[in-house]
């Protein structure tokens, strides 16, 4: 499939509208629950991460905002939100998605929102209302909430009740939401819970999302689905009933294994992305999706990881973008099953590589961002700043 002028203006236009959001998290030192791999060049406060996240926007354009954890991010609560908003816009980004904690801390060990106890359960709603406030003061439009909750073994709890207990807690933080701002309900079928998990899959979340009130959608993560299950169709339905309101991305090969975006199988990803470029053909509208990225690595170096994955969401949602949508509708109508398939297939074939570099040139972009990243000498000059520090973590950590 070779490019025309048309289909240029058409990709350059799909991957100006596109912007993939970085997790602050991405760029401390984690690990596994069986250790930590500690890197030299690790971010170890929140603006070394908006740092080393405004390098990956500088160098890709299009990872303008960072998602916070609350607690890993504002130990000191509302007051860190000023300093804090300075330090992303000195590094060229904004704060994004902000996300509530309610499954670190020791009360929450049977559960936050579903815990027998009422005491927690207020506790919970306390904090998400706290990190709503946040939210507000930091002029973040996404709430994204991850519930840990759930049990190991059968008869640890009573399912409708929790069931009951989220739909009251959701709807509680739901009425403390205004303007434009809006809530994501993350689903996740095991880990840490191995029995049952309170909000398993995308149906869950969904009556949950429509029972909390009209601003609360749906987060889809990649990695937070059984082998083989059809992401793209809960896409797609999800979609139809304007209930998606964003994504984690991330690959997986077994569970939820953080690796990078596409690295496993990009062809699904690229038929997630087709399922949401041809929705935006027929409505004559993109779709309102916080695309947001959910890895952290503890074996590749992870500002260029995210770079990494930044290019890999740009190349597979271009070919997306590029699919032939009249002729995918036409074939499909008249059930020519080869033809159609191979129109998905010519643009996930298409080597879009060049496109990208115009595109990059013409936003005053280098044309190889990790390239030019590695050229910049920020690597180096952080690693000769942190080593120190993250050596110490690494010693008080043995
Ligand atoms: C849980 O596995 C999750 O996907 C949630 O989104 C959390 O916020 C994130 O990972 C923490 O790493
Ligand atoms: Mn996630």
């Amino acid at each position: 499939m070779s490019t025309t002028t048309a289909q240029q203006e058409q990709a350059f236009r799909a991957l100006d509208a596109f912007a993939i959001e970085l997790p602050s998290w991405g760029f401390a030192n984690t690990g596994t629950r069986f250790g930590k791999f500690i890197q030299a060049a690790a971010a170890g406060t929140t603006a070394e991460k908006f740092a080393d996240a405004g390098q990956v926007h500088r160098f890709t354009g299009c990872c303008p905002s960072v998602a916070v954890h609350i607690l890993w991010d504002f130990p000191e609560g509302l007051s860190g939100v000023e300093p804090l908003r300075a330090v992303a816009a000195e590094h060229g980004v904004a704060i994004g998605s902000i996300n509530p904690n309610v499954f670190q801390d020791q009360q929450y060990k049977y559960g936050s929102f579903g815990n027998p106890s009422e005491a927690v359960r207020a506790e919970a709603l306390r904090h998400v209302m706290d990190s709503i406030a946040i939210q507000r003061a930091a002029g973040s439009r996404d709430l994204s909430l991850w519930f840990a909750d759930g049990t190991n073994f059968p008869g640890s709890g009573s399912i409708r009740q929790r069931k009951q207990w989220f739909t009251e807690g959701l709807r509680a933080a739901h009425g403390a939401l205004s303007g434009d701002m809006r809530m994501l309900v993350e689903y996740k079928p095991f880990e840490p819970a191995f029995y049952h998990t309170d909000i398993a899959d995308w149906g869950m979340a969904l009556l949950l999302a429509r029972a909390a009130g009209p601003r609360a959608k749906v987060l889809v993560d990649t990695g937070h689905h059984y082998q083989s299950q059809n992401i793209e169709q809960i896409v797609a339905w999800l979609l139809d009933e304007d209930m998606l309101g964003g994504f984690h991305f991330n690959d997986r090969r077994y569970a939820d294994d953080d690796l990078t975006l596409g690295s496993i199988d990009p062809y699904q990803v690229f038929r997630i992305f087709h399922e949401i470029c041809y929705f935006a053909w027929e409505r004559g509208a993109a779709p309102d999706i916080a695309y947001m990225v959910d890895q952290s690595h503890n074996l590749k170096n992870k500002i260029e990881e995210m770079i990494q994955t930044a290019m890999n969401a740009q190349e597979l949602y271009l070919k997306a973008a590029l699919v032939d949508h009249a002729a995918l509708a036409a074939a499909q109508t008249r059930a020519e099953l080869i033809d159609a398939e191979e129109i998905l297939r010519a643009a996930f074939f298409t080597d879009v590589r060049p496109l990208l570099r115009e595109w990059r040139q013409t936003r005053g972009l280098a044309p190889e961002p990790l390239t030019a990243f590695r050229a910049s000498g920020y690597l180096e000059r952080i690693t000769e700043a942190r080593a120190g520090r993250n050596r110490d973590a690494l010693s008080s950590y043995a």
